[in-house]
């Protein structure tokens, strides 16, 4: 009888002992982190994963491929300023999802591929494991950051590196390495609860130094004709008052980079991007904000910038982008949220606008541009021409200025960029820094998930080839989406 009870009160604590296992821990981490969607394809060893993060309220979108999935994570990480979560399975569905994860690095969008991985035992001495690859080792030099995760009572401080390599400083794709065993793996529940990580302020604010702030007005000072280049990464910052506060006090023409269009609409009165290769060439002073000097911008030398001595403010989180491609007279390091009011702070309340001469110039070369271009957009031609078609599409976006547009293509991604008008921040989403095809239908389903907007996708006919099966998920989902195809039969054609 005694024994009985001494057996009974030692297993008493065993069995009423909450326990908790690796896939609760990975989900309530993301939950607490606010990472409430996941793109993905589910499969060996992370098919429960998904399944288990959707009854726990997590959006789980599944694809019909990892790229797509991974593009719309890429893009989802621009629109919200949170890492967009890729899920993939372990070798080709990692390395599916890689090109997209390289491309988030690529473009300064942060995104972390979760992918599910072999037993590193069976993978060290290379036993052929199913769907066996040292997948850490190669995502390392592809992305921002790359962590594995071995211990459940890990997860926690795991995913908090991940958010915090991801959105910190320059954003950036971060791969997040979760072997099968690891879900599996049980511990206590209070102990796992406690273990969970709430990232508290993922991406502090970089402030200017006062100097080089000093140093950048200065500088504009001088400038007879001056110039601001805003990029995507000013899109990004989601600073769009400020900037537009610091454009318009400064009376400066500027140009939006692609997917910096509509921070300020592209009709406001200093839109210099119908006269780009004029202001590029004549201006003497070019602030940039959020935009590199690499191919998009001829390096900042050569032809397209002229001959006359120009001289570079450039304002970006990152510090070795300065001097990368030319000289940087006036670097402004920090976030552009906080470097824009600083600038603003110092321009004071005298602050002399743009010479008039140089505003008048830039804005006759504009309205030249248009006007040369008007009758093109009107044409009727029969087959139908890029111009006619986008024409139409122009006033739609006019019409419907909140719904987003996604391009790609060669002549169809160069011509519609020019001549559709964006009214809105961060409604032109497109091939971005490497001219990669196929985020069409990715960034579509994206778009329309984490902002609820219908979406346009303009598309060249080789492009969508690349996601054309993507259509599969979106009509799943009834995303509300249109894709409008320019098929002249392949690459760079005719009408
Ligand atoms: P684009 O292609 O539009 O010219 P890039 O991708 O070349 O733009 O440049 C974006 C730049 O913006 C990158 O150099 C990146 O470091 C910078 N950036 C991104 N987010 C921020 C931010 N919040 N504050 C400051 N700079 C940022
Ligand atoms: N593969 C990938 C991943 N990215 C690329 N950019 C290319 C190949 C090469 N490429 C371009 O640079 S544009 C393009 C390809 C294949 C397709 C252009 O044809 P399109 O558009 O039909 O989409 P247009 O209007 O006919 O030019
Ligand atoms: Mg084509």
């Amino acid at each position: 009888m005694a024994e009985a009870a001494v057996k009974e009160s030692a297993a008493a604590p065993e069995t009423e002992q909450e326990l908790t296992d690796g896939f609760n821990l990975v989900i309530e981490a993301l939950k607490l982190n606010g990472l409430d969607t996941i793109y993905g394809v589910p499969g060996i060893p992370i098919t429960d994963f998904g399944r288990m993060a959707q009854a726990a309220g997590i959006r789980v979108l599944s694809f019909r491929h990892e790229q797509n999935a991974g593009y719309a994570a890429a893009i989802a990480g621009f629109l919200t300023k949170k890492p967009g979560v890729c899920l993939t399975v372990s070798a080709p569905g990692f390395l599916n999802g890689l090109t997209a994860l390289a491309h988030a690095t690529t473009n300064c969008f942060p995104m972390i591929l979760i992918s599910g991985s072999s037993e590193r035992e069976v993978v060290d001495l290379q036993q052929g494991d199913y769907e066996e690859m040292d997948q850490l080792a190669i995502a390392k030099p592809l992305c921002k950051a790359a962590f594995r995760v071995l211990h459940a009572a890990d997860i926690g401080i795991g995913l908090a590196r991940a958010i915090r390599a991801a959105v910190s400083g320059r954003p950036g794709g971060v791969y997040l390495d979760l072997p099968a065993k690891l879900f599996g793996q049980v511990m206590d529940a209070e102990k796992g609860r406690k273990s969970l990580v709430k990232v508290i302020d993922a991406a502090p604010a970089q402030i200017p130094a006062p100097d080089a702030i000093k140093r950048a007005l200065d500088v504009l000072k001088g400038a007879k004709r001056p110039l601001i280049i805003l990029g995507k990464g000013a899109a990004y910052a989601q600073a769009d008052d400020a900037i537009r506060a610091l454009v318009e006090k400064s009376g400066i023409p500027y140009v939006p980079m692609s997917m910096a269009k509509g921070i300020l609409p592209d009709t406001h009165a200093q839109c210099a991007g119908a006269a780009r290769s004029t202001v590029l060439k004549d201006s003497d002073v070019v602030m940039l904000i959020g935009a590199r000097l690499n191919w998009l911008l001829s390096h900042g030398k050569g032809k397209t910038w002229g001959d006359a001595p120009k001289k570079f403010i450039q304002v970006d989180i990152e510090p070795k982008e300065m001097d990368s491609n030319v000289e940087i007279a006036a670097p402004v390091v920090g976030d552009i949220g906080s470097c824009v009011a600083a600038l603003l702070a110092g321009m004071g309340e005298k602050w002399t606008a743009a010479p008039a001469d140089w505003s008048k110039a830039v804005t006759a070369k504009r309205e030249e541009n248009v006007a040369k271009m008007a009758p093109r957009l009107m044409n009727n031609n029969s087959p139908m021409d890029y111009h006619g078609a986008l024409g139409v599409l122009r006033t739609i976006v006019k019409e419907r200025p909140d719904a987003i547009f996604v391009n790609e293509g060669a002549n169809t991604l160069d011509l519609a960029r020019g001549i559709v008008d964006m009214y809105k921040p961060r409604k032109r989403l497109d091939v971005g820094t490497w001219g990669v095809m196929g985020i069409g239908m990715g960034y579509s389903i994206a778009a329309a998930i984490e902002t609820g907007k219908p979406v346009l996708a303009v598309e060249g006919d080789s492009a969508f080839g690349f996601s054309g099966m993507a259509i599969e998920t979106i009509c799943r989902y009834e995303l509300p989406m249109c894709v409008v195809i320019f098929n002249n039969a392949g690459i760079y054609r005719g009408t």
